[in-house]
């Protein structure tokens, strides 16, 4: 017989506009607890306009009065509470108010909308069990899991998301490291300090308890059928932001490993090579644009800005963008912000025999291949990235003093 005094699980669940799914899934995880211990069901509302909240404190002052009437039933394993908060400021917040609310030894996080299946709790709860001290996830993307009803792209963002996650995060052991299903013990969450938006609180546990052993349990994923979603663009936005936290955190802590660095350093490198490339591209158009603009289009005799030769043109054109490329790479793709005119002009100068060093790669490496019969058109793309990224690792390394690997 279980003990009323000791909670062994806490299910937290945070409520928005839930009131056509909340009683409906209280009820259901009703049927589905073991009997084997005291759960606590914590509803968490941010002052649902829809009323959700009153709702749930509707139903469990009914439960109250059947229970002084008829007896407390010797079976009645469970309570029900809820915890309402002024207004909705985000997910994590509210999770955890309603973990600090809680008394149960263990913790188990899932959503209102029926996307987590009530019947998977009691499975989570025996793994728990039989795993005390490690996280058990409810995941979508091992072996027998699945999400249904999503469309494609949301279904691709999902998986970006969480790839981008696992490998920028070192958090590969875990498939679904986004799941918003999961069960810890109450020491691994209450402690834990959250500073970011996000919206993937797992997410940040696990990358802040790397050591911690995880079990995935598989589940189906079923999209909402009622109520409203929060997933907006400001969602996307704060994930993102929370991710860059997140891996952020690493060095923060003073715990990284070595693989972490090397991890977190291949992720700088290769953000500063997009933006690198970002910039080339962005110089291609200006130099298109300036060139065209300024040419006199003698076959069509058109005259548009001027009146300048085509050569002429297009010299002035690659002036001007290696010039926006210098001035975009200094300030975005390296985050120099000094610009005192004689260092500048040093870098500037600097700049552009990297850029003509390149260029005589990229040549070479083009007459290469192409006169060892590769089609031109793929010679043509792996010249310029080849000759991209030295002229890249050149500018980073002269132009901009920094050191290659960091
Ligand atoms: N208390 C509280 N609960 C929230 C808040 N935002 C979302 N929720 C709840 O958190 C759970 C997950 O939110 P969902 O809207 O289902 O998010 P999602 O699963 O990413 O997206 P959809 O299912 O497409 O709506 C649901 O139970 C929501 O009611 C919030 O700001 N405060
Ligand atoms: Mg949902």
């Amino acid at each position: 017989m279980s003990n009323s005094n000791i909670v062994s699980f806490s299910i937290i669940i945070p409520t928005y506009n839930e009131s056509e799914n909340v009683l409906r899934l209280i009820r259901e995880i009703e049927k589905n607890l073991p009997t084997s211990d005291f759960t606590e069901i914590v509803i968490v509302d941010d002052n649902s306009p829809d009323g959700t909240g009153k709702l749930v404190e509707n139903y469990i002052n009914q439960q109250k009065s059947t229970t002084e009437k008829e007896g407390s039933p010797k079976t009645k394993n469970y309570r029900i509470k809820i915890v309402h908060r002024i207004g909705k400021n985000g997910l994590i917040p509210a999770i955890m108010d309603g973990v600090k609310q809680s008394s149960g030894q263990n913790v188990i996080i899932m959503d209102a909308d029926f996307s987590h299946p009530p019947d998977v709790i009691p499975k989570m709860m025996q793994e728990l069990k039989m795993n005390p001290n490690s996280i058990i996830i409810g995941s979508r993307y091992i072996e027998g899991g699945k999400v249904v009803g999503w469309p494609k792209k949301r279904r691709l963002l999902s998986t970006g998301a969480s790839i981008l996650a696992r490998f920028g995060l070192n958090v590969r052991r875990v498939k679904d490291p986004m799941s918003g299903l999961f069960a810890l013990p109450r020491e691994l969450i209450q402690n834990i300090s959250i500073d970011t938006k996000g919206y993937k609180i797992l997410l940040e546990i696990l990358v802040k308890n790397k050591e911690i052993p995880t079990k995935e349990i598989p589940y189906t994923f079923i999209d909402r059928q009622s109520g409203k979603s929060k997933m907006d663009r400001n969602v996307i936005m704060n994930y993102a932001e929370a991710i860059w936290q997140l891996y952020r955190h690493g060095p923060k802590s003073g715990q990284v490993t070595i693989n972490e660095k090397v991890n977190k350093r291949s992720v700088l490198f290769l953000s500063k090579v997009g933006r690198y490339y970002t910039v080339g591209i962005s110089g291609l158009i200006i130099n298109y644009i300036v060139s065209f603009l300024l040419a006199n289009d003698v076959a069509n005799s058109i005259r548009l800005l001027s009146n300048v030769w085509y050569l002429e043109a297009s010299i002035i054109g690659a002036a001007i963008s290696s010039t926006s490329n210098f001035f975009l790479n200094k300030y975005w793709t390296f985050e120099d912000k000094r610009f005192d005119v004689r260092s500048t002009a040093r870098q500037y100068l600097s700049f552009i025999g990297m850029s003509a060093i390149g260029l005589i790669i990229q040549i070479a490496l083009l007459y290469y291949m192409v006169e060892n019969l590769i089609p031109y058109r793929i010679s043509l793309i792996v010249a310029i990235g080849i000759a991209t990224t030295i002229n890249f690792i050149l500018n980073k390394k002269f132009t901009f003093k920094e050191k290659v690997w960091a």
